[in-house]
């Protein structure tokens, strides 16, 4: 028998380490419920529409994960990210007219809030005699434009938030949502800014308790996170339009790093960002483009993601259309 060749071996190996992967991972807790909802919200916004098609529906992932260190969880390696990208452009895609799935990690920001101080709750609100609450004048405007947006959007069906903390939740979500994105085809986005683990502790090589410290040096092993952008690309939904991010320290390297992923893993785009001037420019990588997105600095609170979210969204109406000719 002739050895399988390199494309072939790989494959059966990212076959494995995926199913590696979801047969160590603790079942999601709540997996009927957040399918109920998903049906629910994607075929609501498959009748609705204002072509007769069916609206556009973007999943946006947002935060980092978690990587747990323990399975009764007191550690965990973290990524960073602060929400701050999915919960504003989320923003961006609701008022291009998106149907938006807000995939965030528990705690990050949300969208809506960008105007509101970190500790709302508190500082929006002060008590008079005692039990007496009240908004505090200078956050009224804010407080109300944000509950009455949120309150609009999720009411309408058009927001639909769905919380992860660690990698084996984000993952599971991840590839329940694309079920259902599968079936409505070109009309689904991936917009994947969260910050994902490279590296994990597989469940049943986890410890159960808390590690205690009584040596020097924790000698933990990680093993690779399988490269779920391929199997999303090529299983879980081959036709939706997909945008992932990059992210580096070293400018040097960042727009090579896209690049290679955008072929690696055969996205329609990769947004490359350095993390010190994130929120001020960006640049979407496609195959024959080299795009540099910048907040417009005239305004002050322009957001990159009020540019950069139009661009995405005129490619993905053109491909879309482009679906439509070569199907
Ligand atoms: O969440 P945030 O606004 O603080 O940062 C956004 C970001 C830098 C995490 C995002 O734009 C991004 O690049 N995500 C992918 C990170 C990665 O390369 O894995």
């Amino acid at each position: 028998m002739d050895a399988p060749n390199g494309s072939q071996d790989t494959e059966q190996t990212l076959d494995s380490q995926v199913k590696a992967f979801f047969d160590s991972a603790p079942p999601l807790q709540n997996m009927n419920d957040i399918i109920q909802k998903l049906n629910h919200f994607i075929q609501l916004n498959s009748l609705s529409s204002e072509n007769g098609i069916g609206r556009r529906i973007v999943c946006v992932t947002s935060g980092g994960t978690t990587a747990p260190l323990e399975q009764r969880c007191v550690r965990y390696v973290d990524n960073f990210s602060s929400g701050h990208r999915g919960a504003t452009s989320t923003e961006y895609f609701l008022k291009a007219g998106y149907a938006v799935i807000f995939l965030y990690r528990r705690g990050s920001f949300q969208p809506f809030c960008r105007s509101l101080p970190d500790d709302p709750l508190l500082e929006c609100f002060e008590a008079f005699e005692g039990l007496n609450i009240q908004v505090r004048e200078a956050y009224s405007k804010a407080l109300k434009t944000a509950i009455v947006d949120h309150h609009a959007a999720v009411a309408s069906g058009l927001l639909l938030k769905l919380p992860f903390s660690t990698i084996f939740e984000y993952l599971q979500m991840l590839q329940i949502i694309s079920k259902p994105m599968k079936d409505i085809g070109p009309r689904a986005m991936f917009y994947l800014a969260a910050a994902v683990s490279d590296f994990y502790v597989p469940w049943k090589d986890m410890v159960e308790h808390k590690i205690q410290s009584g040596s020097h040096i924790l000698d933990v092993k990680l093993v690779q996170v399988p490269k779920m952008l391929s199997v999303l690309r090529k299983d879980w939904a081959p036709l939706a339009f997909c945008i992932s991010f990059k992210l580096e320290t070293d400018s040097n390297i960042l727009l090579n790093k896209a690049r290679g992923a955008l072929e690696k893993y055969n996205m329609h785009a990769v947004v490359a960002n350095e993390l010190s001037t994130r929120k001020e420019q960006v640049v979407v990588v496609t195959i024959d483009d080299k795009i540099t997105v910048q907040r417009d600095k005239s305004k002050a609170d322009d957001d990159v993601e009020n540019p950069l979210i139009k661009l995405l969204s005129q490619r993905h109406s053109a491909y879309i259309e482009d679906s439509k000719r070569t199907r």
